[in-house]
C-alpha cells in the first residue's frame, strides 16, 4: 500500500512530468529524502511570516477606515460584482440599502440560493472556518453576533496571527479627505503597519489636483512649470516624510504611455521620479486597469485590458537609477512582464493582482516566474480591503506556492541537487517579502541610488 505522502508524491510528479520510477532507477536520492523535502518545503510555506506589500488595510488609528467582520467581507466589491450576475435589482436601488440589508441580498444570492464555489465566495467561508465559526448552520444573524463580541484591537491580532502575516503595507492616500486629517493631526502607528504614498490623482487627474494642492499651499499651476514642479515635488517630500512611505503607488490604465507628452508621463519624469531617486524609494505601477467599466458597480464596476508593456520598459531603461515594483493585471501580460524582468534589474514583480488573484492563474504565475526569474520576486500580496481577508487571502496563496514549490525542489533533487532545509527556508522568507524589503532599502544592489530616505526596514 502506498502512503499518503507517495501517493501525494506520485500525483505531484505526474503533474509536472517528474518520473519517480525513473527517478528511483537514477538512485541519485531516496525516496524518504524526496519525502523529507516535501515536508520541508510544506512547512516552510505554511509557518514562514509574511510581509504583505500591498493591502487596502488600515493602521487601527483610523478608527472605522479599517474594514472588518461579516457585513464588510460580504460587500467587498469581488463578492458585489458575483452577486450582481443573480440579483433582480439595480444598482441605484443597492447601494440605497444599508450595509447589513446589501449584505443579508448578498448572502441569500450568494450562498444561500446558489453554492459558494467562486474564490471570492470560498474566501469568505474559509475566512469564517479559520476562525472557528460553523457557517455550515447558514445562521448569518448568528454569524453577526460571533463578530459583535469582538474588539477590534483584539480582533487584529487574531487575524495576523491566523493569517500568518508580519507586516501590512497601506495604501495611504493625501486625497482622501478622511486619511488625511487624520495623519495630519498624528497617532501612534501600529508596528504591523506600514505606509505607501498613492497618487493616482495626481497623475491621472492632475486638473483636479492643481486646486487641492493650492489650497494646500503648494503653488501649482496647470501647466507643468519649473515652480509647479518644484511645488509638487514638495508635496511628495513632504508626505513621504509625514507616513514614512515605503514606496510611492499608482495604477495605470491600459493606455498608459511612456515616454509622452501626457501630464501623466510629464509628471512622472519631472517630479515622481526624481523625487523617487532622492528618496531612495520604489515606484509601484499597478498596471491594466480599466477603471469604470460599469459604474454603476462603483469599485466592483472595474475592469481589465492588457498593458504597454514597451512602456515600462522604457521607464526601466531611461531611469536607470529608479527603482519599479510592479504587478499587472492582465492574464496575457504576465509571460512578457517576466521577460522584462529578466531584462532590468531594477524592476521587482510582486504579487497576483485583483483578477489574477484566483487558484488557476496564481498557479501559472507563480510557475512562469519561479521558471524566468528563480526567487527573485515577491509571490503574493493579498490587496486586502477587510481585515479578516488577509486569513483567507494567504492560506489559499499559501496553499498553491506549497505545491508548486514542492515540484520545483523535486525537479531539482532530480537532477542531483538536493536543497537543504536552511536553503528552503531562505527561499521561502525571500519570496514572502524578504526579497521585496533587499529590493526597496536604499543600499540595494547594483542600482545606484543617492537615498536621503528611509532605512528600508519593515516588509
Ligand atoms: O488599484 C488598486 O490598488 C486596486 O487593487 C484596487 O483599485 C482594487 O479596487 C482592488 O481592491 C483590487 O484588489
Ligand atoms: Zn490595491
Amino acid at each position: 500500500m502506498l502512503s499518503l505522502e507517495s501517493k501525494k508524491l506520485r500525483r505531484l510528479h505526474y503533474r509536472s512530468g517528474f518520473d519517480y520510477a525513473e527517478l528511483e532507477m537514477t538512485n541519485t536520492i531516496s525516496k524518504s529524502r524526496l519525502e523529507t523535502i516535501e515536508v520541508e518545503v510544506r512547512q516552510a510555506v505554511a509557518t514562514t511570516p509574511v510581509c504583505d506589500v500591498h493591502t487596502h488595510l488600515y493602521d487601527p488609528a483610523f478608527g472605522p477606515l479599517l474594514l472588518w467582520g461579516i457585513d464588510a467581507l460580504l460587500v467587498y466589491h469581488y463578492v458585489v460584482a458575483e452577486a450582481f450576475r443573480f440579483l433582480p435589482l439595480s444598482c441605484e436601488r443597492f447601494w440605497a440599502l444599508s450595509k447589513t440589508e446589501q449584505a443579508n441580498l448578498i448572502w441569500e444570492a450568494l450562498f444561500i440560493e446558489h453554492s459558494p464555489v467562486s474564490e471570492a465566495c470560498r474566501g469568505v467561508l474559509t475566512t469564517l472556518n479559520a476562525l472557528g465559526l460553523d457557517a455550515n448552520q447558514r445562521d448569518l444573524p448568528a454569524i453577526r453576533q460571533w463578530f459583535a463580541e469582538w474588539k477590534v484591537e483584539d480582533y487584529l491580532e487574531r487575524c495576523l496571527e491566523l493569517a500568518g502575516v508580519s507586516t501590512l503595507c497601506m495604501t495611504n492616500s493625501p486625497f482622501d479627505d478622511v486619511e488625511r486629517g487624520i495623519w495630519e493631526r498624528g497617532f501612534t502607528r501600529h508596528p504591523a503597519f506600514t505606509a505607501a504614498l498613492r497618487i493616482d490623482p495626481l497623475l491621472l487627474q492632475w486638473n483636479e489636483a492643481v486646486p487641492r494642492l493650492a489650497q494646500w499651499s503648494y503653488a501649482v499651476t496647470p501647466e507643468l512649470s519649473p515652480k509647479t514642479v518644484d511645488e509638487t515635488r514638495r508635496f511628495l517630500a513632504d508626505w513621504t516624510r509625514r507616513i514614512q512611505a515605503r514606496y510611492l503607488m499608482v495604477s495605470l490604465p491600459p493606455g498608459f504611455n511612456y515616454p509622452a507628452q501626457t501630464e501623466c508621463a510629464q509628471l512622472m519624469e519631472k517630479a515622481v521620479l526624481p523625487h523617487c531617486r532622492d528618496y531612495g524609494l520604489p515606484f509601484a505601477l499597478m498596471l491594466g486597469v480599466k477603471r469604470g467599466v460599469n459604474p454603476g458597480l462603483r469599485l466592483a464596476g472595474d475592469g481589465v485590458g492588457p498593458c504597454q508593456l514597451e512602456s515600462l520598459e522604457n521607464l526601466c531603461a531611461q531611469n536607470p537609477s529608479n527603482k519599479f515594483l510592479v504587478t499587472v493585471l492582465a492574464r496575457e501580460n504576465q509571460h512578457g512582464l517576466c521577460v522584462a524582468a529578466r531584462k532590468f534589474p531594477n524592476l521587482h514583480l510582486f504579487g497576483c493582482w485583483w483578477f489574477t488573484n484566483i487558484p488557476t492563474v496564481i498557479d501559472e504565475m507563480t510557475r512562469m516566474r519561479l521558471e524566468l526569474l528563480g526567487t527573485s520576486f515577491t509571490v503574493q500580496h493579498s490587496d486586502a480591503r477587510v481585515l479578516d481577508q488577509i486569513i483567507y487571502k494567504w492560506r489559499h496563496s499559501r496553499a498553491i506556492i506549497a505545491d508548486v514549490l514542492v515540484e520545483k525542489y523535486l525537479a531539482l533533487a532530480q537532477t542531483g541537487w538536493e536543497p537543504s532545509n536552511d536553503e528552503i527556508e531562505r527561499d521561502v522568507k525571500d519570496l514572502f517579502g524578504g526579497t521585496f524589503a533587499k529590493f526597496c532599502s536604499p543600499v540595494s544592489s547594483s542600482i545606484d541610488l543617492p537615498a536621503k530616505g528611509f532605512d528600508g526596514q519593515g516588509f
